[in-house]
């Protein structure tokens, strides 16, 4: 197996035989697999749109299958199997409609292949750059899958995924140099923001507007079930089958935010949130004295507590009941049998909801405290988090921020401070919570909007963004700002394995993309 997509990749290099996330070599090697089936179903839905034929549920497959490959989603090998399955059914049937398209490779035949690199370019650089697309992809895909799920789509990003998928590979009719590569990269970021807005209309659409909403970290007395990841329609449809059951519903990491849309607040057993990040769920789940529901990445070994954890969804781990269809009475069932909460705690209170809405609703008192002089500087601190000790920089630094400054933050890396009383300025709370990774779109809508009230670029806004990534959406992300022109972003907590020196020497010249170094450092470098 060879796998270097995330920040936590073996030596910084890539993982060769166990994953460090415990994605173990039959299962990577799978992985790969799955997405050269998906190069070849992307050469397919090409031609398929070339002669006027788009298959929607075919898109939404794709989306979903290159989903299950992200890191810390599917560890499962059966499933994997059937999405597989599924993928070659499919890409037959659309090729039967297309008249010259190729047929794809039967399983047999590619399970003796060696799709991991066979197709990547020998030439570093181009290898790099075929990494960086294929990995911003698949955030495209979670995101653009998050939307599908609310019925938001647009056909182009499907299209543009299926262009990336079949680059570089012998179904691809075009050649591309490196400026080619770094711009199918660009228009990846392009395509992600699309996608981003697609999920904020679905979010919004459906749950309604985000409001700031203090969340209590304290537990009630009685029956319990957790959910973590992204997927807010799969909270809706929990707490539907939990109403009047006595069961209280905890969120768990990105599923914070939710408590910030009206229609899943208005639920009296929407109790509070529980845990921090994910990689801490070794430590903090085990005590959870309820049933445990992971709707997305990121879910870890549940060894010891196997027996209480549910999957639904594209997340899938060996063993684990997986929930089809949103029916979750597997998960209550457990919820009811386990003790739950013996008595109240009460708990602080932390405020999410910080969405695009009430952001560009305090623009105008921004502006006006920036223009006087008693607004310094905003901070963008956000991000995955993860396991590594040098994540506790971003703790400190937001602990160093002066306090004439305001913090933005979004996505799980905001636990590391998520509770830290930061007082606020000039009326507004310093720290904002915008809500999960996806909900970087507001973030940069707001950034957009603030250059345009003071007539600058982006980049002369008194705004440093400090990011933390973790996983694929990241990189997406990443990419998103990138094509945004979005200059000096600081990255850690170190760099992506798969960037090659000459592709960030491009990155450092042209945007001055910089690793974290020290908050001290990094601190007076940004506020002089
Ligand atoms: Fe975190 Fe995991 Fe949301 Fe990622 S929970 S690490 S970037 O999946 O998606 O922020
Ligand atoms: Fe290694 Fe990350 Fe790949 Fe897991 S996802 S195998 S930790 S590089």
């Amino acid at each position: 197996m060879f796998c270097n997509q995330c920040e936590q990749t073996s030596k910084g290099k890539g993982c060769t035989r166990l994953g460090i996330c415990g994605k173990n070599e039959a299962v990577a090697i799978q992985q790969d697999k799955l997405v050269w089936q998906l190069r070849e179903l992307a050469a397919v839905a090409l031609m398929a749109r070339e002669a006027g034929i788009v298959d929607t549920a075919t898109d939404d497959f794709a989306f979903k299958a290159l989903f299950s490959t992200l890191t810390n989603v599917n560890f499962d090998p059966v499933s994997l199997r059937a999405v597989q399955e599924e993928c070659l059914e499919r890409t037959t049937a659309l090729a039967a409609r297309v008249p010259g398209a190729p047929a794809p490779t039967p399983l047999a035949a590619l399970d003796l292949r060696d799709t991991a690199t066979d197709h990547l370019s020998g030439d570093e650089d181009v290898r790099s750059a075929m990494q960086i697309l294929l990995y911003g992809l698949k955030g495209v895909a979670a995101y653009a899958d998050h939307a599908a799920e609310l019925g938001q789509r647009d056909p182009d990003v499907a299209a543009f995924l299926y262009r990336g998928l079949r680059a570089g590979t012998e179904l691809d009719p075009e050649s591309h140099d490196l400026n080619g590569w770094l711009g199918l990269v660009l228009e990846c970021g392009k395509v992600n923001l699309r996608a981003m807005e697609l999920l904020e209309a679905g979010n919004t659409g459906t749950f309604g507007t985000p409001v700031p909403t203090p969340v209590s970290l304290g537990r009630r007395k009685g029956k319990a079930i957790l959910i973590s990841g992204h997927d807010l329609p799969d909270l809706l449809a929990l707490l539907e089958q939990t109403r009047d059951t006595g069961i209280n519903v905890y969120t768990h990491g990105e599923m914070l935010p939710a408590h910030a849309y009206p229609l899943l607040h208005a639920f009296p057993h929407l109790a509070g949130h529980y845990g921090t990040a994910w990689q801490n769920q070794q430590k903090e789940l085990p005590d959870f004295p309820g049933a445990v529901l992971f709707t997305t990445n990121c879910i870890q070994d549940p060894r010891g507590y196997a027996d209480k954890v549910f999957t639904s969804g594209n997340v899938s781990w060996p063993g684990l009941t997986h929930c089809k269809g949103r029916d979750f009475s597997a998960v209550i069932q457990k919820a009811l049998e386990l003790p739950g909460f013996a008595e109240d705690v009460p708990g602080r209170e932390v405020l999410t909801g910080f969405g695009r809405e009430t952001l560009l609703g305090a623009a105008p008192a921004v502006l006006d405290a920036v223009a006087q002089g008693k607004l310094r500087h905003i901070f963008l601190v956000g991000g995955c988090d993860g396991a590594r000790p040098g994540r506790n920089y971003y703790t400190e630094l937001v602990e160093k921020i002066p306090a004439d400054c305001l913090i933005l933050t979004l996505a799980c890396g905001k636990f590391r401070f998520f509770d830290k009383e930061l007082g606020s300025l000039g009326g507004i709370p310093r720290l904002l919570d915008v809500g999960q990774c996806n909900d970087a779109y507001a973030a940069v809508r707001v950034a957009l909007a603030l250059a345009d009230a003071l007539k600058c670029g982006v980049n002369e806004l008194p705004l440093s963004l400090v990011l933390s990534w973790y996983e694929q959406k990241a990189v997406s992300i990443l990419l998103t700002l990138l094509a945004l022109g979005v200059k000096n972003i600081r990255l850690g907590p170190t760099l992506p394995a798969f960037v090659s020196p000459n592709i960030l020497k491009v990155l450092v010249e042209q945007w001055n993309i910089m690793p974290v170094t020290t908050p001290d450092e990094d601190l007076k470098a940004i506020l002089g």
